[in-house]
């Protein structure tokens, strides 16, 4: 794969990862008034996206983009890239200050290269398939964590039916064991699992651009990525477990009870 792929994300994030700080920090963005702060999200949301896009698509005019404001079908081409240009929307709505631009690009089903930039704490995680993950210039590894007792688990929140019923009964059979923790942004939770700061993660019923970035990063860095249940993971089902290897097979009982 072409470095100046990886290259182009990177200043992509970067670019989306500056708009998105700006409204977040603009001095009319008051939580009270709600409606000034979604629209603030959906002028940030946007114009990020534009800018993302306009930097990929003016080097790599051939790869097609699947983002988030795209068309409700989710296409699957050979390759593409995944945009996502705010992650974290609900946070960002609230000024809690927790999200991230997301961006991955995939060929012929493999996670290749992933990008996710947190702009508030200018923590860049990148990887590319066999090079490693890294933040900021230095390599990363999952913890070495090797029991779920005692770990730092984080899981989400879906927004569909069945997936938060099922989120549910996984923390009732978990909660016996270990802390847990809901931090809303599912490329974030994948780049500090990747960091070894978190030592698992979780969630149902994501889309394809918000996790095609970290899961290139949590693999790069050591973690196993799957299915919650054990099963292989698939990109456009949504359904995640990334977790440092020391308790993956404890934390895949654990969910499922
Ligand atoms: P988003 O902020 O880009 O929407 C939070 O549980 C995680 O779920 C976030 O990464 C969030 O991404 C994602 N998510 C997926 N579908 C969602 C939805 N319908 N509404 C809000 N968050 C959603
Ligand atoms: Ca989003």
């Amino acid at each position: 794969m072409s470095f100046d792929i990886l290259e182009a994300m990177i200043i992509a994030s970067l670019s989306g990862g500056g708009i998105l700080k700006k409204y977040f920090e603009e001095e009319n963005f008051s939580v009270s008034r709600k409606s000034v702060s979604y629209d603030l999200v959906t002028s940030a949301d946007r114009e990020s996206q534009e800018k993302i896009i306009s930097i990929l698509t003016g080097r790599f005019p051939h790869i097609p983009i699947i983002g988030e404001e795209g068309s409700k079908e989710i296409p699957h081409y050979r390759e593409a890239f995944y945009v996502d240009p705010l992650d974290g929307t609900l946070n960002f709505v609230h000024k809690f200050p927790f999200f991230a631009v997301s961006l991955g690009y995939w060929k012929d089903d493999e996670p290749i290269a992933g990008v996710v930039y947190n702009p508030l704490t200018k923590d860049l995680f990148y990887a590319q398939r066999g090079d490693g993950a890294f933040l900021n210039g230095e390599r990363i590894r999952v913890s070495a964590t090797t029991s779920v007792e005692g770990s730092l688990l984080v899981v989400g929140f879906p927004y569909q039916e069945e997936g938060l019923l099922k989120t549910v009964e996984d923390i009732k059979s978990t909660m016996k064991v270990t802390d847990l923790r809901v931090l809303g942004s599912a490329s974030l939770e994948l780049s500090y699992t990747a960091l070894g700061i978190i030592d698992g993660y979780w969630e149902y019923a994501l889309s394809p651009w918000d996790l095609a970035g970290g899961v290139v990063i949590a693999q790069e860095a050591g973690a196993v990525v799957s299915a919650p249940d054990g099963g292989k993971f698939d990109l456009f089902k949504g359904d995640i477990l990334a977790a440092t290897p020391g308790i993956y097979r404890e934390l895949v009982k654990a969910i499922n009870g």
